[in-house]
């Protein structure tokens, strides 16, 4: 692990103050009058998502409590969730992030607040038991919600109702995600993905304009990095600000791309020059990954290059594209720093002739068993290949790729068919993605949404997805910026 404790103080210096509201259940007065014995449920429903800490008062009626209360309590982003079974999950991430806990109350009344911080809208209440001598009551619950989006500074939007629907969730979406740093998703992981960043900043210009959060993020991936100054794919924020050991071919990139974001939105050059060399040391740490044919190599020299979480996806293509569209942007990033740009043009010529080994006359395909997929078409338009075309896009209509499935790859589809000129579509495909989470009943955009498999998880068990995930704000950024009058 490398520090620099100047980045790292840097960013210290941008925490922000975490904005707190408190936040009762909806129709409170009824469920205080439930009198509740074993076996009994409560569902609260607080009537949005919310991120913070809870408390409950508890009190009885009946005898003086002979027996502890003993209570089951689930935190839920969909009602839905309620419905599943934690025990029966055997999935390969951690069970710890299933948001549900068994309380023991041994003195009532009492006031209990949480250890710890939810995401969620709904919480249920199951009484495991109590003893046949009283009965339980529950007679305030109350929420103190966090963020460090900061609604006065939210820029207005105006489109038909429904953009303004999916614009609105947007927003919410990335409110909540806006903690300490842009957390990935305030349910899970709740940590600083760097792939997720990217996102996030291009939706917060657009709405929040919390640039300082930008800056603060970026300052950090710069402060604690992996060996031989590679930018991590993630890191932990507490206790102490430490990059996690985890490797990423495209989120090591995708540094270059999001520095020179945070400058075209912020003018901030001071913040370029001090951060560039470590931007476009990431050039240089990925060549490994490449032949002598200038063409990156399969999964088992790539690793891990996250692309999307369809777990059939062969990610060859996407990352030969992806290494183009962020050598893009660290040529302009050169330019504007007037540093000498010619060996990264040179770089880029090759990668650029190199792409063209994956080209099969029809699309470009990946790895030994040559797949086509949606996300290889979008990340070589989005790297400027050679048949990197509107044509490219529209024929992938006709064939059965193998799918995108997160709101992340959805984003990058989007502005691939921006990139060449399909913006009546793009807005199409935005209204029907998106749409559908929003018909779904959403409060906030979900980590993973398969129209074709609305229970998919990449994790072995839709309990654990993430419904409430920053990478997932895309219409907030694309409405805004692309389809308002003033963009038109
Ligand atoms: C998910 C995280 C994050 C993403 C990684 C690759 O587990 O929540 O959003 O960047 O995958």
């Amino acid at each position: 692990m490398v520090q620099n404790e100047h980045f790292l103080n840097v960013a210290d210096s941008l925490k922000p103050s975490l904005i707190e509201k408190s936040v009762v259940p909806l129709d409170m007065e009824s469920h205080r009058q439930r009198m509740l014995s074993k076996g009994d449920t409560l569902r609260l429903d607080f009537g949005n998502h919310f991120v913070g800490k809870v408390t409950l008062k508890f009190g009885f009626t009946g005898s003086h409590p002979d027996a502890p209360a003993w209570i089951r309590l689930k935190f839920a982003e969909r009602e839905c969730e309620l419905l599943e079974n934690a025990e029966t999950y055997r999935g390969w991430i951690s069970m710890g992030w299933i948001q549900q806990e068994q309380l023991h109350i041994d003195v009532l009344p009492s006031e209990i607040t949480l250890p710890r911080r939810y995401a969620f809208r709904y919480l249920q209440l199951e009484v495991l038991d109590v003893s046949s001598k009283y009965q339980l009551k529950l007679e305030e619950a109350a929420c103190v919600a966090t963020t460090s989006a900061d609604d006065l500074q939210l820029r207005p939007y105006l489109g038909t109702p429904r953009q303004m629907q999916l614009d609105k969730i947007a927003c919410h979406t990335l409110r909540e995600c806006m903690q300490n740093v842009f957390e990935d998703g305030p349910k899970r992981d709740r940590r600083l993905w760097m792939g997720d960043l990217r996102m996030q900043a291009l939706a917060n210009y657009e709405t929040f304009r919390n640039y300082d959060l930008v800056k603060r993020c970026l300052y950090l991936f710069a402060g604690t990095m992996l060996d031989g100054g590679r930018i991590g794919a993630c890191l932990f924020t507490e206790p102490e600000i430490e990059v996690d050991d985890t490797v990423m071919f495209d989120y090591s990139l995708f540094y270059i791309p999001t520095l020179l974001d945070y400058y075209k939105a912020t003018g901030d050059m001071e913040t370029l020059k001090e951060l560039a060399p470590t931007a476009l040391h990431q050039i240089e740490v990925v060549q490994p990954y490449f032949g002598e044919d200038h063409l990156v190599k399969d999964s088992d020299v790539l690793g891990w290059c996250f692309v999307d979480w369809n777990l059939g996806l062969n990610k060859q293509a996407s990352a030969q594209g992806i290494y183009l569209y962020c050598l893009k942007a660290a040529i302009e990033m050169t330019q504007i720093l007037g540093i000498n740009t010619q060996t990264l043009k040179e770089d880029f010529a090759a990668k650029k002739a190199a792409a063209e080994l994956l080209w099969n006359g029809s699309f470009y395909v990946s790895g030994d068993n040559q797949q086509i997929s949606w996300a290889s078409q979008v990340w070589m338009v989005l790297g400027g290949a050679m048949h990197g075309n509107a044509e490219l896009l529209e024929r992938l209509e006709r064939t059965s790729a193998e799918a995108m499935v997160t709101p992340y790859m959805y984003h990058n589809y989007i502005d691939a068919l921006l990139t060449v000129g399909e913006k009546e579509k793009a807005l199409q495909v935005l209204d029907r993605y998106w749409g559908g989470m929003l018909d779904a009943g959403a409060d906030t955009f979900w980590e993973l949404y398969n129209p074709q498999n609305p229970n998919e998880s990449p994790y072995g068990g839709a309990i654990v997805n993430s419904y409430c995930h920053a990478w997932s704000c895309a219409p907030a950024y694309f409405l805004r910026r692309f389809f308002t009058s003033e963009a038109l």
